[in-house]
């Protein structure tokens, strides 16, 4: 008889740097609760805690899926992030409408985001640390700073302001995060930095910026994500990587074909992770968290996303649960 070869833990290895995190949903919680609960020592809700999960139509609150995921967190005695409060993307119309279906104003809209916060803040107080108050609101390209967007065209850019205020109101003790994507490409790094700065000036409660780290096999390059790191470090809070994944596909591989990875794709994704992870262990002192966005190779959201018919393998476990060689780099050091 073989004998089990004994699958160190990623979060205990990590304890003297940064927590080892990844997102879950009401579906992982179940299918991926052994590994979960031995690798990771923190968890976010991937969709349950978005606006259009937790409040569908105004007044009517769902938090059954939220909940699950809180209990599931509570009961493992892991650490939990709240994601998010303030979105351009799945938030539900009616935030932004009045009665009558016309454009709401300026006052009901902020008094509707300030409920849902409140609200929501308040209930999670005692199990959730810190939030991702607001979400992706700065411009990929152009010169315009601030995406286009509901929140923005009704209340204008101190909706942002405003947000991590009513957080702040709600949860003292909560750290309140930005989060962003393309956050390591030089020209949207500059504008990140821009925004929270002059959030730092203005005296809003904001704690850390978060990199959501949607990577791929070469991109964004480790010079520019050290170059990220140092910019946002120098604002003097904390960082997280809140939604890290690598790619198995570079940014022009289209390719639909592949049923599982192939050796190559293995090799420079465990070389990519490698370096990856030396290069956070040096931030350790501004890197609170690393959180991946899902846990093993069966459930990625890249799946089908951005190419149709494809699947993605961007985590450092396979798709039995299986350390893959960039779990053995990462965790051999
Ligand atoms: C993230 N956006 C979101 O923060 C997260 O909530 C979601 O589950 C997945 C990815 C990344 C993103 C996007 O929304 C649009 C284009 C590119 C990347």
């Amino acid at each position: 008889m073989t004998k089990q070869v004994e699958i160190p833990s990623l979060y205990k290895k990590y304890e003297p740097y940064f927590d080892i995190g990844a997102a879950v949903n009401v579906k992982t919680i179940h299918t991926q609760k052994n590994l979960l609960c031995s690798q990771f020592n923190s968890f976010t809700a991937e969709n349950e805690m978005k606006p259009e999960l937790l409040q569908p139509e105004e007044g009517l609150y769902t938090f059954e899926s939220a909940d699950q995921i809180v209990t599931f967190a509570r009961e493992n005695e892991k650490n939990l992030r709240g994601h998010t409060l303030v979105w351009h993307n799945q938030t539900p119309n009616w935030f932004f409408e009045d009665k009558d279906g016309q454009v709401a104003d300026k006052y009901t809209v902020l008094k509707r985001m300030r409920d849902h916060i409140h609200t929501v803040v308040t209930r999670y107080k005692k199990d959730i640390y810190c939030w991702d108050v607001v979400n992706e609101v700065i411009n990929d390209e152009g010169p315009e700073l601030l995406r286009k967007s509901k929140w923005l065209d009704i209340i204008g850019p101190e909706f942002i302001e405003r947000a991590f205020e009513y957080a702040h109101e709600a949860d003292p003790n909560a750290l309140l995060f930005y989060n962003d994507y393309n956050e390591s490409n030089p020209e949207k790094r500059e504008k990140i930095y821009t925004l929270v700065k002059s959030l730092i000036e203005k005296g809003i409660p904001i704690h850390g910026i978060g990199l959501q780290a949607h990577w791929n096999l070469t991109q964004p390059s480790t010079d520019e994500i050290r170059a990220a790191i140092e910019k946002y470090a120098s604002l003097g809070l904390k960082l997280q990587l809140t939604e890290l994944d690598i790619s198995a596909f570079t940014f022009e591989n289209r390719r639909t074909d592949l049923l599982s990875p192939t050796a190559e794709i293995l090799e420079q994704q465990a070389d990519r992770y490698d370096r990856l992870f030396q290069l956070l262990r040096e931030y350790k002192e501004v890197i609170t968290a690393v959180t991946f966005w899902g846990a093993a190779d069966d459930y990625t959201w890249l799946d089908n996303f951005p190419v149709a018919g494809r699947k993605n393998w961007p985590f450092l476990f396979d798709e039995n649960h299986k350390p893959k060689d960039s779990f053995w780099k990462v965790i051999q050091f």
